[in-house]
């Protein structure tokens, strides 16, 4: 299993705004640039600069800020905090009253706010963009080491309570800021991938926060054979690649039965065993489709079929270099050995794979006829990982999980579903519109996760989304002014709906919106799901 990455090769925590370069360059050229960063990052400081300088960067800011998060949101008794990560972008902010979007950091490191499209809507929009990382990753870990005990508060449940409570301690913040009390913002929630399903969940957990979500490729139904994923890869392949990949997979699972050892070592990848070796190839595979590099796999594998060359010679120079080089992406994070240390260098896989087996599932089995990858990737496969990485009675309970968020009947309002049409994840989202809650599909030959935040293909990073090398760009800049034009009603009738509040306010005699605030926040309670409490005391 891999994550479906909120962040493209943000990988291993790797996050250093030197970013992706930074396995090729030379320590010295390393140290020249790391100078250079620091030197960018005062200019930042000073002021007025930092916009011209966050418009040609990958990142519009990494530096870094803190609060105290809760722990555990739904004990009356436990109150240990720990510190959570965030980041605040202002210079487009169009204070004091302007919108704040809320960028979902997801299941990776946060290193800062990512310069993609969502830079240009802040920009649109006069809005500040603040985000948070999320529990467990990155450097908002409450225990150093993530045994599976201590991991039994890392949770999509965790996670919105986490965003509930920043949004309202950032608010509060801003509003000490601008020396004034009971100020609310209109908010807008964004995110991607499951990020993007964080950012739908909360707009239906949460609806008095945000003004809408914009839930990009946000994969908000827990599935738990997930086999359409494998099915959308051989369709984006197109029956050629595809063929050609179906064979490869045939070749290596019997060089597996032959030798082994010499057909890992052909990818670089003799320490894994032959199962999750496998699962390694499927993954190369998908996520070249994912990301919107189509022709990376597909143009060498049908040249070489043409031209009679060894199809598993040519997809292991894929992997090497395409899969684990270019896009960064570690051998070991498929090594269940690996999986298995509690205090490893690079989290990330360990973390996610922990909500993969707890709570949402998403198991990329092998579909039972015709599929890309090895039939040895069965629901077993990953049954038996969930054990043997986090002992026995971890178990991905979907139904439960569909059960508390709806799946793709959630039930909420203002959201804004986007999926690419080559991406597989985008079954495991929300793909017909319903009422307020429109679902565009972005379809082009190289359109795939997060394309409409992201552009594509997605590495190189592309900075402010650049859509010019999709495909179709009309395609991907249609959704984009369909988000934007979502984004503007929402707003707006968010602000309507807060200066009703204040009228309703002067009829009280009040101006005070804490006084108000505490009234909502009652009436919630009544028909709570066991929200307020904490809140107030977290105040
Ligand atoms: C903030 O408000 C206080 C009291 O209302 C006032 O005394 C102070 O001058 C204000 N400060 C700023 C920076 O506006
Ligand atoms: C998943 O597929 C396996 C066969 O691979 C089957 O035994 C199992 O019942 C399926 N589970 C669900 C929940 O569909
Ligand atoms: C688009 O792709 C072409 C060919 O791969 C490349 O040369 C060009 O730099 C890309 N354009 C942008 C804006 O990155
Ligand atoms: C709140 O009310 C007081 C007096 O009732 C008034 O002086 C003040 O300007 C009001 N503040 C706002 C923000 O409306
Ligand atoms: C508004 O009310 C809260 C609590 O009810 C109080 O702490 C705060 O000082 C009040 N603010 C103003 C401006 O009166
Ligand atoms: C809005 C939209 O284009 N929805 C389409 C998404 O893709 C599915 C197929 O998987 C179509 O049925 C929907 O109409």
């Amino acid at each position: 299993m891999r994550s479906p990455r909120g962040n493209n090769h943000h990988r291993n925590g790797r996050e250093s705004s030197a970013g992706e370069s930074e396995t090729m360059m030379g320590s010295r050229d390393r140290l020249v640039s790391l100078l250079f960063a620091l030197l960018l990052a005062r200019v930042a400081e000073a002021g007025p600069t930092a916009a011209a300088t966050a418009a040609g960067s990958r990142y519009l800011t990494t530096d870094e800020r803190w609060m105290k998060q809760r722990l555990d949101h739904f004990s009356p008794t436990d109150y240990r905090r720990f510190k959570q990560r965030y980041f605040e972008f202002l210079d487009y902010h169009r204070a004091p009253g302007g919108p704040i979007f809320l960028r979902i950091c997801g299941e990776s490191a946060c290193g800062g706010i990512p310069n993609d499209y969502l830079a240009v809507l802040a920009k649109k929009f006069g809005a500040a963009v603040v985000t948070p990382e999320h529990r467990y990753y990155g450097k908002s870990s409450p225990f150093r080491r993530l045994t599976t005990g201590n991991l039994r508060f890392l949770s999509s449940k965790q996670a919105l309570f986490d965003l509930a409570v920043f949004r309202q301690y950032y608010q509060e913040s801003l509003n000490a800021r601008y020396n004034r009390t009971g100020f609310d913002n209109p908010w807008f929630v964004i995110g991607v991938s499951y990020s993007g399903a964080l950012s739908a969940w909360f707009r239906l957990k949460f609806p008095h926060l945000t003004c809408g979500s914009l839930a990009s490729s946000g994969v908000v139904r827990a599935v738990y054979n997930y086999t359409d994923f494998d099915k959308q890869v051989g369709e984006s392949a197109g029956p050629e690649c595809k063929a050609a990949l179906q064979e490869t997979t045939r070749l290596v699972e019997q060089q597996l039965l032959s030798d082994s050892r010499s057909v890992k070592t052909l990818f670089g990848a003799q320490t894994l065993k032959n199962d999750d070796f496998l699962y390694l190839l499927a993954d190369a595979a998908a996520e070249a489709f994912q990301y919107g590099h189509p022709d990376a796999v597909c143009t060498p594998l049908v040249n070489a079929k043409k031209n009679g060359k060894n199809l598993v010679d040519t997809f292991a120079q894929i992997v090497r270099v395409f899969y684990v080089k270019e896009m960064e992406t570690p051998v070991s994070s498929y090594d269940q050995e690996y999986l298995k240390k509690t205090t490893p260098d690079d989290s990330s896989s360990r973390l996610w794979w922990f909500q993969v087996c707890s709570e949402v599932a998403y198991f990329q089995v092998a579909p039972e006829t015709d599929s890309v990858r090895s039939a040895r990737i069965n629901a077993r496969y990953h049954l038996d990982l969930c054990r043997n990485v986090f002992g026995e009675g971890v178990y991905p309970d979907v139904v439960m999980t569909n059960l508390y968020y709806g799946g793709t009947r959630i039930a909420a309002s203002k959201i804004v579903f986007t999926n690419g049409s080559q991406d597989p994840w985008r079954h495991a989202s929300k793909q017909q519109s319903s009422k307020d809650m429109p679902s565009y599909l972005i379809k082009c030959r190289n359109c795939g996760h997060g394309t409409d935040l992201r552009g594509c293909p997605q590495s190189p990073f592309r900075i402010e989304g650049d859509s010019s090398n999709c495909s179709s760009p009309a395609a991907v800049n249609t959704v984009r002014d369909q988000i934007a034009g979502h984004i503007d009603l929402w707003l707006s009738q968010c602000q309507i709906s807060k200066n009703q509040q204040c009228q309703v306010m002067a009829s009280w005699g009040s101006n005070n919106s804490s006084d108000f605030m505490g009234v909502v926040t009652a009436s919630y309670s009544l028909f709570g799901w066991g929200v307020n409490g904490d809140l107030q005391i977290l105040r």
